[in-house]
């Protein structure tokens, strides 16, 4: 090809975005299907909420998963790429609302919108595999499983407290109960007893922890948040008599039974079935109860993160403790909850801090049992709590054992007694996924008089959301919506009521990975080839505020479902990358806080590939991501450069340049090229598969380019010279799609890009002799690098600014000045 004349090309970026994302959509190259000859990657980013429009934090998230697949395409890798909307829920109920529009409607129409803009990322994704969680073609499926779970047993009914606005007729949740009162009508919100369903998610907690240690590949605090939530305990269930009693007796729970010498006395949770004949007929009874009563309507208005200040009233009753015989005093406290243990805590102030608080506060006794080595425990002097290791004392037949063996001593004591027992407890719950709100997915069942809770029959499904098809319907809560319950019951064909409540949208978002890899199935939940094939997910990347409920849900679903026979993995994602926020002035970017960068806006003023590179650029993707409008202009800039690099030396892009490079034949200079370009592929290919870091890998391959440019200062080797210009387009292709299949293009490559293999380094190539520099902050050694014997200066500067362990020390404070000592150090002063 004769490129000689042409004339210099400018980096039109919104023709050359425009031109491959249109071939993208009409030639399709990421639609994939299961082909058992070839491996298989698949990965996953948590798919958005269509709110509206896309938030920068969706920018980040999308690129990530995007490199990774585009990476593992060049790989050879047949890959999973897909994305949709996880559509049901509040946030856009109450949008709806708010602007006068049906839910359907709006989430709809938002769809489209968003959809555009992923679009205009140039995500690579397998569009045909789009769901849409608010469309019965995949809520259809979800009533499935549950009618399945609950045949099986895993899903029940029972009665549960919700907090009720009278004038809105609706249920509220946590979050929407402002001060005691209703978020919309500033109307005091009353507790209801409600019927409502539960996953039996606790049938799983030992499973869920116990794989846990499967996770390997994700985050530790991750796995450390679910280990907490899940929140097994092993300890003593104890029955302590209440004294002048018929009988009575108050079971606790603890943890610690090595310390149950040391119990003064006795907090309830206010809701305790007990208190009702404890306080009958005492002095103290009216006034016990009307801090019963305050505590549950206090208790109603605190947020879910509150802790209410402690305090607490005497019942004027006591029970006894078995193992002492001591009389000790019963009081009703606001902390103990009712929905953990057992209702009643064993208090034993001098070895809980909170039992110390409280005993404090109410002048009640201290006494120390457990001995840490030093000075005697003093109750009456002690300024906190013991809660560590120590030796019993003033414990009857247990004094003098160590702490850990007292705990099985006691219980086996306790056992033997027959007041007591082992017992484990679980701080997690059963699920309850009831909303008494319209948009979700109905819970297929139809309650009956003589025949109780019945399951639509499977040929009746989907119980289809009424209202949702234009022009649309009523959106009122489907118990407001007489022709959706009134129905006749299928087993005995009587009147009967349809179930009014919709499911938690965390349902949808279950099993949605799962039914992408057969989303257009319309005869069945899955299709077993398709989940055998592609599932467990590789690699899921997601906000870390899903570290809890929706990954574990996930996990339960996916154990539900393979006792089901649908799957057969028993964790649904091998690794787990968790990106961090992205932040302006100091906070999160956020509509609140006003400091919204509104992607539209700059893709229109730089192109996708400058805010995708940008997005990768500026921080390892699990830390926060600080918004800085000279780095999207440097990432510009970069882009450009390559751009006028590459125009500037087409004519190494001729055929004959294509061949085998001689090592040695090459003069030192482009031997030197030689060397840089594997290298860089070296050092890219480890930045991508060792954690991700795109950071490293994009400023590795800034350094190809500076070299590059130094090197045609002169006559370069041609092939030298087409080799490394080559292999930059290859290595930025994931990150910078658009960009780099047009220079591709540009320089005469008939075959696309994403059809290439990544490229591999010739280790003799890349040989040479390495140093290492110490990296100081203000003269403190914070890290090393391993760097060629000739690097220059600036590029020694740049190596040490961009080396994670540096950054740690110098994130946030500014850059005084770097000193550097030639082929031994960087010192690097902030202040
Ligand atoms: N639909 C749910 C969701 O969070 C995900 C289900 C799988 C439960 C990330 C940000 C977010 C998540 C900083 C934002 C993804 C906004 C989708 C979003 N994100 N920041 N949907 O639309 O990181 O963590 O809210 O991984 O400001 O984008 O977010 S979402
Ligand atoms: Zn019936």
């Amino acid at each position: 090809m004769d490129t000689s004349r042409q004339e210099p090309v400018k980096y039109d970026f919104k023709s050359i975005e425009a031109k491959w994302q249109q071939r993208w959509l009409t030639e399709k190259p990421y639609k994939v299907s299961a082909d058992p000859l070839r491996p298989k990657y698949y990965v996953l980013e948590m798919f958005p909420y269509p709110s509206g429009r896309i938030h920068m934090g969706h920018v980040r998230n999308y690129s990530i998963g995007d490199v990774i697949a585009r990476y593992k395409r060049l790989r050879g890798y047949n890959v999973l790429h897909p994305m949709g909307w996880d559509a049901f829920g509040l946030p856009a109920e109450n949008a709806a609302l708010k602007h006068g529009v049906h839910p359907a409607q709006w989430t709809y129409s938002n769809i489209g919108y968003m959809r555009g803009q992923l679009k205009a990322m140039g995500l690579s994704y397998d569009w045909d595999r789009e769901i849409a969680t608010c469309r019965p073609e995949y809520y259809r499926w979800e009533q499935r499983v549950f009618l399945q779970l609950l045949e099986k047993g895993l899903v029940y009914r029972k009665k549960t407290t919700i907090n009720w606005c009278e004038d809105c007729a609706t249920v509220l949740a946590r979050e929407q109960v402002i001060d005691g009162c209703c978020w919309r009508c500033d109307k005091q919100v009353v507790p209801k007893n409600m019927f409502g369903w539960f996953l039996k998610i606790t049938d799983y907690a030992e499973e869920l922890l116990a794989d846990l240690d499967k996770l390997g590949g994700w985050p530790e605090k991750v796995v450390t948040m679910q280990r907490n939530w899940i929140g097994k305990s092993q300890g003593l269930a104890c029955d302590f008599p209440v004294a002048d009693s018929q009988g009575e007796k108050i079971t606790i729970f603890t943890t610690r039974p090595d310390t149950i010498f040391g119990v003064t006395f006795m907090s309830l949770a206010p809701e305790h079935p007990l208190l009702d004949s404890l306080l009958k007929g005492t002095a103290q009874e009216a006034a016990v109860r009307s801090f019963i009563e305050q505590t549950l309507v206090e208790k109603q208005r605190l947020a879910l993160d509150q802790e209410p200040e402690k305090h607490g009233v005497f019942t004027g009753r006591y029970c006894v403790n078995p193992f002492t015989g001591d009389k000790v005093p019963i009081y009703v406290a606001n902390f103990v909850l009712m929905e953990y243990g057992t209702g009643a805590v064993m208090a034993v102030p001098a070895h809980d801090q909170r039992d110390f608080e409280f005993a404090r506060k109410y002048g009640l006794p201290v006494w120390p049992v457990v001995q840490p080595p030093g000075e005697p425990l003093d109750g009456a002097a002690m300024e906190a709590a013991w809660e560590g290791d120590g030796v019993l004392v003033k414990s009857g037949q247990f004094t003098g054992m160590p702490a850990l063996e007292a705990k099985k001593a006691v219980i086996a004591a306790a056992e033997k007694q027959g007041f007591g027992k082992a017992h484990i407890t679980w701080r997690l719950r059963d699920w309850g996924i009831s909303r008494q709100r319209y948009w979700g997915a109905p819970i297929p069942v139809i309650h009956c008089e003589s025949c109780g809770a019945v399951p639509v029959p499977a040929e009746q499904l989907p119980v289809v959301l009424p209202g949702t098809k234009p022009p649309y319907g009523s959106h009122a809560p489907l118990h407001q919506q007489e022709s959706f319950y009134t129905v006749n019951c299928p087993q005995c064909g009587l009147p009967a009521k349809r179930e009014t409540d919709t499911m938690d949208t965390f349902m949808e978002s279950s099993w949605y990975f799962a039914r992408y890899t057969s989303p257009r199935k319309d005869d069945g939940i899955l299709d077993q080839e398709a989940v055998n094939y592609w599932l467990a997910v590789d690699q899921y990347i997601g906000g870390v505020e899903h570290a809890i409920l929706h990954l574990l849900y996930s996990r339960f679903f996916t154990k539900a479902l393979r006792d089901l026979g649908y799957l057969n993995i028993d964790e649904p994602f091998s690794n787990l990358l968790t990106q961090g926020m992205v932040i302006k002035d100091g906070a999160k970017m956020s509509k609140s806080k006003g400091n919204v960068v509104d992607p539209d806006d700059l893709i229109q003023q730089y192109g996708a590939d400058t805010v995708r590179l940008f997005a990768l650029f500026a921080a390892p993707p699990e830390r926060d991501l600080e918004w800085n409008s000279q780095g999207v202009e440097g990432c510009f800039r970069f882009l450009n450069r390559v751009f006028r690099l590459i125009q500037a030396n087409l004519d190494c892009f001729v055929k004959k340049n294509a061949g085998r490079i001689e090592i040695g034949s090459l003069a030192p200079a482009d031997r030197q090229l030689h060397r840089k370009t594997h290298q860089t592929i070296r050092r890219v290919t480890d930045s991508i598969e060792k954690d991700f870091h795109f950071n490293t890998a994009i400023s590795g391959v800034m350094e190809l380019v500076n070299q590059i440019s130094a090197e045609t200062a002169q006559p370069a080797d041609r092939k030298v010279l087409r080799e490394a210009l080559e292999t930059v387009l290859l290595l930025l292709f994931p990150m910078v799609p658009h960009f780099c299949e047009e220079l591709w293009q540009l320089t005469g490559h008939d075959q696309p890009l994403q059809v290439q293999s990544w490229p591999s380094f010739d280790p003799a190539a890349a040989e040479e002799d390495e140093l290492t520099i110490v990296v100081q902050v203000n003269g403190k050694l914070r890290g090393r690098l391993t760097v060629a014997a000739d690097t220059g200066e600036e590029e020694l500067k740049a190596l040490a600014l961009a080396d994670d362990k540096v950054i740690s020390f110098i994130s946030g404070k500014a850059v005084q000045k770097i000193i550097v000592v030639k082929d031994k150090l960087v010192n690097i002063v902030v202040k």
